[in-house]
């Protein structure tokens, strides 16, 4: 089944119509990674150096999803105020997660997640939540609170519509994987002895550095990835309205679980667009585990 009559059968009208705009700029973005990988001089609102696929991908998603009449703004990891449109979705996005990597060709993605908010607002507003994995494939892996569905770019000709790959999926009973952000000398001593326990329970250690990327197999495989509280961050590094609540949403509606340390990541009300937060997201069992020993720091 293709992406769009999928979406027409299964999707509110307007999220169909984001989701596919989404879709195609998409691959808009990947066939212009390798032109646009150069370090620019300016940084995002969290300091970072940004790249020029950072900002070509930001503006893309931004005029693709403004052009439908349907978001009322864009919030990005990439600019400092949101974009502002007419339409009714609040839209918070990361345009290219793990774009430090792309010289050594790691997966990179890019995250949505649709608020029925104005932004800042907790994960309990979203309405459906997205993300885009360029990897070997191009996926997109996508809920609008009925599942979790995955569709993949398949090349026809000159162009790449994205075929069903799966529906309603769901975490492994079985974790197999895990893997944590950050320096290890920098973890709180709770998430160190915690990653020393979970191979003694037969997990295997698969880190890529992009989030979107070391997020997908947990989802494949089961398991857990957190970017942990460090000591001299305490409020970790993945930023709340475009990162954790948006694939928290995800990871809950295929049976998992996400928590900042001391709660369900889509409880907090985030106060700035770009407040971080300690992320341990996967399966319940193992993400509960870690929330009762850094609960009691
Ligand atoms: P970039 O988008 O700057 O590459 O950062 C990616 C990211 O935000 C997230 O995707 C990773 O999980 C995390 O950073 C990795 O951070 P460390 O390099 O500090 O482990």
């Amino acid at each position: 089944m293709k992406l769009d009559e999928f979406l027409r059968l299964n999707a509110p009208e307007d999220l169909a119509a984001l989701t596919a705009a989404i879709a195609k700029t998409s691959i808009d973005v990947w066939d212009s990674v390798p032109f646009k990988s150069g370090l620019l001089t300016e940084t995002n609102p969290s300091g970072e150096t940004q790249k020029a696929i950072d900002v070509y991908s930001n503006d893309a998603f931004v005029e693709a999803l403004t052009s439908t009449g349907l978001v009322a703004e864009v919030a990005s990891e990439e600019m400092e105020e949101p974009a502002s449109s007419k339409g009714s979705v609040s839209v918070a996005m990361d345009p290219l997660d793990g774009s430090s990597n792309v010289e050594t060709n790691n997966p990179l993605g890019s995250i949505f997640g649709f608020y029925s908010r104005k932004l800042p607002a907790s994960g309990r507003r979203l309405v459906g939540a997205l993300y885009v994995t360029y990897g070997t494939m191009v996926t997109l892996t996508f809920s609008f609170g009925k599942g979790v569905h995955r569709f993949v770019a398949v090349r026809e000709g000159g162009a790449m519509p994205f075929q069903l790959l799966g529906v309603n999926l769901r975490l492994p009973d079985k974790a197999e994987v895990y893997g944590f952000g950050g320096s290890r000398r920098e973890w709180v001593p709770e998430v160190a002895a915690f990653w020393h326990s979970l191979e003694g329970k037969g997990l295997r250690n698969r880190y890529c550095g992009t989030f979107v990327g070391d997020y997908n197999q947990v989802l494949s495989r089961g398991g857990i990835f957190s970017y942990p509280a460090l000591v001299k961050k305490p409020r970790g590094k993945l930023r709340v309205l475009f990162e954790c609540a948006p694939m928290a949403f995800i990871n809950e509606q295929a049976g998992g679980y996400a928590s900042d340390g001391s709660g369900n990541i889509l409880d907090i009300e985030p106060r700035a667009l770009a407040e971080t937060s300690p992320l341990y997201i996967g399966s319940a069992d193992l993400v509960r585990e870690v929330e009762n020993a850094v609960s009691k720091r």
